[in-house]
């Protein structure tokens, strides 16, 4: 039994090490895809201010400050919508920030929210 024990303690140690380094894994997991890294994301939305909103067509003309991942300069331009109800939640004159992809030859809002 005596000779089992260093065994038994080399496994104890092995196995409170692969623990600690499974909880280290999981733990720079979730940093990657914790709220910080999405705030950091959210940064890079660009700033607007609603010009007109065709809810029929699902498009909205902004007035938009640079817009740097689409190597875009500030300009007033009609976007299409990813989903029409982004529409519902802006009207005329409203000051936004938004993110824009390129999608084809056209420029779709896929996040907008009021400015704060
Ligand atoms: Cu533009």
């Amino acid at each position: 039994m005596r000779a089992f024990a260093p065994a038994l303690l080399a496994f104890a140690l092995l196995g409170a090490h692969a623990l600690a380094q499974q909880k280290a894994d999981d733990h720079s997991a979730h940093q990657a895809g914790s709220p910080a890294t999405s705030a950091a994301h959210a940064a890079e939305l660009t700033d607007g201010e609603v010009r007109k909103v065709d809810k029929d067509a699902g498009k909205l003309t902004l007035r938009h400050a640079e817009i740097r991942h689409l190597e875009m300069p500030g300009m007033t331009m009609v976007f299409q919508v990813k989903e029409p109800a982004l529409l519902d939640r802006v009207k005329v004159g409203d000051k936004v920030k938004f993110r824009a992809e390129k999608a084809g030859s056209a420029y779709v809002v896929t996040v907008i929210e009021p400015a704060r």
